[in-house]
């Protein structure tokens, strides 16, 4: 995967880091002397993209389905965790290990045959496999309908057949039902080259090839069938090969597709000095890059058939290789997925689903470890697994870490309208989101990622409503609630707000 951060000599990163340790020590003793004021303006007569009510998203390893009672009725204390996180939040099932799984309708049935590779770094192990049973996809509805939730339902591309995926999707289509959004076909292919795929050959044009036959071979059996593609970790320049293509298909060749869909990891492997709290708590250009080339994309697409094309990012978080500690399981990992998730809803994306899940599937995604935990100074010491995760299962208890606080906070604009705004913080390093609900009643996000220094919004006939805080960006203890109306407008460094109006 490639490095998206803004590149620093070794010098300057030096530097920058050692100042980011001294800010966050002197956070955690004093609470700076005055706060800087922070203007901010609304353009209410500008609506901006309506926040689809099922815009939060959790992602997990189609994996977990070996494991039926995972996703089922019976799983309490996760679905208690879905809810919290949102009533209505959209489960994506894929990951590397997507491409590796095998529909097993009756217990005698057998997986295809696997062209033997080479194992590499960060990827399954070639020879995984396990198989998702009718049992897993009935649990999975019955899951659903406790949560509130819907989902994503990826197949494996990479080494499968179209008909057992089209099997897999008569089957899937029927049992999920309302709960089903999409289909999605392979996970990360422009990955393939480097894995289960011959680099030479492996293109956006060859991907699109092997997809449209298995999207054809679904599409015969489950003609209503719709689809989020190509579901890629980088190349944005993917999007707009898939929509050229698409768009060259007669239009009753062409599968219904619903959304274009990306992944996003701030950066990575967790050996990766540039991955610390002070870099992910700054504003990544490459955010923008993925957003115009999958806006354009979806946009020509949508022209082109006269209807709305959704773009969703399907998979993503702090750190890839199962996340960093100290950087993701910590409290500025909450800063990230607020202003992330608040980031994405303002530039019209559908939904976010950050990635997470059981240790091992996670694992085995990578090849069966979690790099992560080479960093620990005590790997055994009690941790979240993988890092990143927004719910944890440590010791069999489900866990809200500090992503799923950060994603509870942006879950607040669910359902209403972005509102412009012009938020002058200065030098601060703070962000700011607005929206309005149906009702008239308006929202205002401040989030503070600066290590030092307070600010206070001047704006009247607003208060705080609610607060996200920690003791400082690396603790793991996090508070998201309801305050006092009457604590004032101050939003300390390492902070998060949530503004309403007076009245
Ligand atoms: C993505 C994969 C997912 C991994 C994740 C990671 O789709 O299966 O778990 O990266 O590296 O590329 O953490």
């Amino acid at each position: 995967m490639l490095l998206r951060m803004k590149s620093m000599d070794r010098r300057r990163f030096l530097i920058a880091s050692a100042a980011a340790t001294a800010s966050l020590k002197s956070f955690a003793q004093t609470a700076p002397a005055t706060a800087r004021q922070a203007g901010l303006t609304l353009h209410s007569e500008q609506p901006g993209p309506v926040i689809p009510a099922n815009f939060v998203g959790l992602s997990y390893e189609t994996q977990q389905l070996s494991e039926p009672a995972f996703f089922s009725p019976a799983n309490a204390g996760l679905i208690a965790k879905f809810r919290a996180l949102a009533p209505h939040g959209v489960l994506r099932l894929g990951g590397n290990t997507s491409d590796y799984g095998f529909w097993k309708p009756t217990p005698t049935s057998v997986a295809p045959l696997r062209v033997k590779r080479e194992y590499k770094m960060g990827d399954p192990n070639p020879n995984l496999s396990y198989a998702v049973t009718p049992e897993a996809i009935h649990n999975l509805r019955a899951f659903l309908d406790a949560t509130g939730w819907t989902c994503l339902y990826g197949f494996n591309l990479g080494t499968n057949t179209p008909a057992l995926a089209a099997d897999e999707a008569v089957f899937a289509a029927e049992t999920l039902g309302a709960k089903l959004e999409y289909f999605q076909v392979g996970n990360e292919a422009d990955r393939f080259g480097t894995t289960i795929r011959d680099p030479k050959t492996w293109t956006a044009d060859t991907y699109f090839d092997e997809w449209l036959t298995f999207a054809n071979a679904i599409r015969a059996r489950v003609p209503t069938a719709s689809f989020g593609m190509p579901d890629t970790a980088g190349n944005p320049e993917w999007y707009a090969v898939v929509v050229t293509r698409l768009l060259a298909l007669a239009e009753h060749d062409r599968p219904n597709v619903a959304a274009l869909t990306h992944h996003y990891y701030f950066g990575g492997p967790p050996s990766n000095p540039k991955v610390n709290l002070d870099a992910v708590l700054h504003a990544d250009p490459h955010v923008d890059k993925l957003y115009a080339d999958v806006h354009a994309a979806a946009a020509r697409l949508g022209a082109g058939e006269h209807r709305t094309v959704l773009y969703r990012m399907t998979e993503g978080n702090t750190c890839y290789r199962g996340g960093k500690p100290g950087v993701s399981d910590v409290f500025g990992a909450s800063l990230w997925a607020a202003d992330y998730l608040l980031k994405l809803a303002s530039l019209g994306y559908a939904g976010v689903n950050l990635h997470g899940g059981e240790g091992q599937m996670v694992a085995n995604s990578l090849g069966g470890t979690l790099p992560g935990e080479e960093l620990m100074p005590d790997p055994k010491a009690p941790h979240p697994r993988p890092f990143y995760t927004p719910i944890a299962d440590i010791d069999g208890k489900y866990i809200a870490e500090p992503v799923f606080y950060g994603m509870r906070f942006a879950q607040q604009f669910a359902g209403a309208t972005m509102i412009p705004l012009n938020f002058d913080s200065g030098e601060v390093n703070a962000t700011a989101y607005a929206a309005k609900f149906k009702d008239g009643r308006k929202i205002i996000a401040v989030i503070n990622k600066d290590t030092t220094q307070d600010i206070e919004i001047t704006l009247p006939g607003w208060h705080i409503a609610e607060r996200l805080t920690a003791e400082s960006l690396t603790s793991t203890t996090i508070k998201f609630g309801a305050v006092a109306a009457t604590r004032g407008m101050t939003v300390p460094a390492a902070s998060a707000a949530i503004l309403h109006q007076i009245g």
